[in-house]
């Protein structure tokens, strides 16, 4: 499997509107020296030129931290950088036409919201699976709850690994206890700590507690 559970573990998802001080490169910087296990960069807001000199430059950090690094829903700025892969929404390209054009090696990482979502995913072909939202969040707008029965279900049903995501911070993730989720994936938990390394640490060893219990 191209994309292992302990990948899963704290995904780090980006959103340069927390940086603040700081570029968005010093943020991931520590968040990798803090131990993020898998990292997407999500842009919605740079021209095509800007996203790619961040990629090209995050690619760099990533792979000497050797963990996996996708790009959100933009194929081409991943293939221009080498990038492991990219992370589709259901409304964005369909799983099996990002595979056509990436080809076998590359992750793609589909978002899923319900066990349909998730299994038509699989099958087409996604390496693993976002799904969320597990509570609500002012990251992203029109995001529906899902809710850990439903999470559960599709843990049991699909054989991928799955990270949850959506509002979740240390304190609120004992909710995931028990669904068989691998991991979460958090924006602001991790971007918009003023200490990222300090959070990073500790969103770690919460995850693997809830993973645990
Ligand atoms: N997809 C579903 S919720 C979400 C995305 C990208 C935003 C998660 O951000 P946060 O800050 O971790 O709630
Ligand atoms: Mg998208």
């Amino acid at each position: 499997m191209k994309v292992k559970s302990e990948d899963m573990t704290l995904y780090a998802v980006t959103d340069a509107a927390w940086t603040g001080e700081k570029t968005l490169i010093q943020q991931v910087k520590e968040a990798l020296e803090a131990g993020i296990t898998f990292l997407q960069l999500r842009e919605k807001h740079l021209s095509e030129k800007e996203f790619l000199r961040e990629a090209v430059e995050i690619k760099r950090l990533t792979d000497q931290y050797q963990i996996p690094f996708v790009i959100n829903d933009n194929i081409e700025i991943a293939q221009k950088t080498g990038a492991d892969g990219v992370h589709v929404g259901q409304d964005d390209m369909p799983v099996e036409e990002v595979r056509k054009i990436l080809g076998e090696d590359k992750i793609i990482g589909v978002s899923a919201h319900n066990v349909e979502e998730a299994v038509r995913a699989e099958q087409g072909g996604a390496d693993y699976l976002g799904v969320g939202a597990v509570h609500t969040t002012a990251t992203k707008e029109n995001t529906s709850a899902v809710s850990m029965e439903e999470m559960k279900k599709i843990c049991q049903t699909v054989s991928i690994p799955v990270v949850a995501i959506g509002g979740i911070k240390k304190n609120n993730m004992n909710v995931l206890s028990g669904t068989g989720v691998d991991g979460i994936a958090v924006v602001s938990a991790i971007f918009a700590a003023k200490n990222i390394k300090k959070e990073t640490k500790e969103l770690l060893e919460a995850v693997k507690e809830m993973k645990a219990e």
